[in-house]
């Protein structure tokens, strides 16, 4: 400070101000020897941290897609996932007991419902039923029996997630002949 303030520097202060400038040299190559042993042990945990990300997304992809054999093969094969019901058009005659083994492939990681879906049918069956109300917890899956009364046309839906009835992907249609 001194210095900038009067730059007209007597003799004697000369080696003073040298000297103060020299430490300064050296205080900065000493900080920027500090800086570049910090360097690779940065470097690797940047790479450290995208293995983590990127082995947390695979996880979750591969977990996923991590499908469930059918418990009842006699059963109508239905899947839901985030995507919806798979089919999501059944047909069934009247009178006639209609059986299905739902399976969720979904895991508990969605965050939206958990990974929990459910199977809702509330119209079109026999007055002694009260309805269908069959929830999936993630990765597993249910095998579930109703009736039809009468011909007609009728949906079922999800209740747990997205929206639930709101959501257009989460229906499905039960066509009894
Ligand atoms: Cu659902």
């Amino acid at each position: 400070m001194r210095v900038r303030e009067n730059p007209h520097l007597c003799l004697k202060c000369l080696p003073k101000m040298r000297e103060i400038m020299s430490r300064s040299k050296k205080h900065n190559e000493k900080l920027k020897k500090k800086k570049g042993q910090n360097q690779p042990y940065m470097s690797i945990l940047f790479i450290v941290i995208v293995i983590a990300i990127f082995g947390a997304a695979l996880y979750l992809i591969i977990s996923k897609s991590a499908s469930l054999e059918p418990v009842n093969k006699e059963a109508i094969k239905m899947t839901i996932s985030m995507a919806g019901f798979e089919p999501n058009i059944i047909r069934a005659k009247a009178g006639q007991p209609v059986t299905i083994n739902l399976i969720n492939p979904d895991n508990s990681h969605h965050t939206d419902g958990g990974g929990v879906h459910n199977f809702m049918l509330t119209e079109g069956l026999a007055s002694l039923m009260s309805g269908v109300d069959i929830t999936v917890l993630p990765e597993s899956q249910e095998v579930f029996t109703f009736t039809p009364a009468k011909p007609g046309e009728y949906h079922w839906y999800c209740d747990s997630c997205c929206g639930g009835k709101e959501n257009p992907s989460m229906h499905g249609t039960l066509i009894v002949a």
